[in-house]
């Protein structure tokens, strides 16, 4: 497998608007990341992925664009971005950032223009279909929205969106589309940065014939359709290829067969992938599905793709809360679930707070909600006539609100994230989760993570090590081993409340050498054999 930058760097994610606040406005800034950019340099992190500061009426947090060649102002501007750029590149680190081009926001002059006329030029650069018997053209639903299409009263028909009526979505077979796309992506690029995480890109294709589904709750239809691969590489080739990146594709309902498609390296279309097989399909831990998960993607990619991997990011809960235990052992299984991440083969990201052990929240009142997707699901519920107690407390667990509070700087009011008024409540366990506490404690979450990072850059195993799993089938503990020419590593984790023997392969029967533990203390005269791992205890052994 070639080597390359990419493989081995470590991604630390910025939802820049809960980072950190410098103006008091209470939204998270790009002046704001500037200032805590040695932060991110002192964990250890190689890459940063920046999600979008585009101009944006910021419907779904950026995710809905206005101008991709602009700057939302809560964000910065044009020179902040810039500055970032060489800031990020003086302190050895680079950047990648958000590419979100399946849809634009319903403000984007293409769509005003769109939407104004059918014979205006921008009509097919969206998708526009007559009514069927009066009624939307299909069954279908969209991730944010009962359905994707929307009726335009001005012209007489409806208008397609995977996502919420505020981002229609574009019509990629158009080729003044594409050749549009292609050149943002080239003014990006020249301006310096690494890279991209393309947004549902996926989705670009959409089914010929837009036919009925057989369940219009599996949203599958809305991806891997016939033509992606032709859009991916014709993208590669006007631009990708042309520039030292890296790329990452947000690609739901892909499995490890069609996973190579995208990632395969005779593919010429992206570098790695983010699947959702864990963070959409996995709702809590389950130990056999997990390795099942690792296995299946590791045969499937062997020496011909990579893989991304995380287990939380800006649209999930935190992971401490739903994989690991949030409560009497939040820092050991934070701990555990880290060196999971960095230790399977692939590239690990990091979501910002995720190094503290940050946890999810529960708001009380709907009200405290501001993510799209959640305020759109009540709504449609409480419409329906649901107990509005009953459907807030079903969609709580999952909201994508639980991993955007703000970041806990400190334990002064708004745990230092702003001294203005949040525009989500901070999480109130941040006089015990906060940065500061853990820079100054050694054993903290932070400092394990410091470790597991700077383990990967002095240890190719860990980057293009074989995997094996030698504990299949048992269901708290993970026991496999990561091994390149003559060096083994072997990793044991007890993902359970409770303490678990362990009985080590043979090949780790004598001559280990502990590399890192999650515990303090780890006894030394342990059986050859076996040893005892307490609750959530992780480790990683060179033999
Ligand atoms: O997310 C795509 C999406 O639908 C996720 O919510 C889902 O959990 C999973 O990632 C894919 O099955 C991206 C962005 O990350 C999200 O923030 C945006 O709201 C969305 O696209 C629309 O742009
Ligand atoms: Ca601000």
């Amino acid at each position: 497998m070639k080597k390359t930058w990419w493989k081995e760097a470590v991604v630390y994610q910025v939802y820049w608007r809960s980072f950190y606040d410098s103006n008091g406005d209470g939204i998270g800034d790009l002046e704001g990341l500037l200032s805590k950019l040695h932060y991110i340099k002192d964990l250890g992190a190689d890459v940063i992925w920046l999600n979008p500061m585009y101009q944006s009426p910021d419907k779904d947090n950026g995710y809905d664009i206005s101008d991709y060649y602009g700057v939302m102002e809560k964000a910065g501007d044009m020179q902040t971005v810039e500055r970032l750029i060489t800031e990020v590149h003086n302190l050895g680190m680079k950047i990648i950032m958000d590419l979100v081009v399946n849809h634009t926001s319903d403000q984007h002059p293409w769509f005003l223009e769109s939407r104004a006329s059918e014979d205006n030029p921008k009509r097919d650069w969206y998708i526009w279909k007559d009514a069927k018997d009066g009624k939307e053209p299909n069954n279908w639903r969209s991730y944010f929205a009962p359905s994707p299409w929307t009726w335009e009263e001005k012209t007489g028909q409806y208008y397609f969106h995977s996502f919420a009526a505020e981002q229609p979505d574009l019509n990629w077979e158009n080729p003044e589309v594409r050749e549009e796309i292609y050149k943002i992506m080239r003014f990006w690029l020249d301006k310096g940065i690494d890279g991209f995480r393309m947004d549902v890109i996926n989705l670009l294709a959409k089914q010929k014939g837009f036919r009925d589904a057989a369940d219009p709750y599996d949203l599958s239809y809305l991806g891997n359709n016939p033509g992606i691969h032709e859009y991916l590489q014709e993208m590669n080739r006007e631009v990708l290829k042309h520039y030292d990146i890296m790329t990452v594709g947000e690609i739901p309902f892909v499995t490890p067969e069609d996973g190579l498609l995208y990632v395969g390296e005779d593919r010429n279309e992206l570098h790695t992938l983010f699947h959702f097989q864990v963070a959409d399909d996995m709702p809590s831990w389950d130990m056999l599905r997990y390795k099942e998960i690792q296995k299946k993607w590791y045969e499937g990619l062997k020496g011909k793709g990579w893989n991304s991997q995380f287990l939380n990011n800006h649209d999930h809960t935190r992971q401490v809360t739903r994989y690991g235990n949030d409560g009497e052992y939040r820092a050991e299984s934070a701990k555990l679930l880290g060196t999971l991440v960095h230790t399977m083969p692939g590239t690990p990201y990091i979501f910002q707070g995720e190094e503290i052990g940050m946890t999810g929240v529960c708001f009380e009142d709907i009200s405290d909600y501001r993510d799209i997707a959640m305020k759109n699901k009540y709504n449609e519920l409480v419409e329906r006539g649901e107990d509005p107690v009953q459907v807030l407390k079903d969609l709580q667990p999952l909201s994508r609100d639980n991993s955007r509070t703000p970041v806990q700087w400190d334990d002064s009011e708004n745990a230092g994230f702003t001294s203005g008024s949040p525009w989500i409540k901070v999480n109130p366990n941040y006089k015990e989760i906060n940065v500061k506490r853990e820079l100054e404690t050694p054993d903290s979450v932070f400092c394990y993570y410091k470790k597991l990072i700077s383990l990967r850059k002095e240890n190719e195993v860990m980057v293009y090590g074989d995997y094996e799993d030698l504990s299949d089938g048992q269901e708290e503990l993970y026991i496999y081993t990561r091994s390149l020419w003559e060096v083994t590593w072997l990793i044991v984790l007890n993902h359970s409340e409770r303490t678990n023997e362990v009985k080590l392969p043979e090949i780790a029967h004598d001559g280990k050498e502990l590399l890192l533990a999650n515990y303090v203390e780890v006894p030394e005269e342990e059986l050859a054999q076996k040893f005892i791992l307490r609750p959530f205890e992780a480790r990683i052994y060179k033999i």
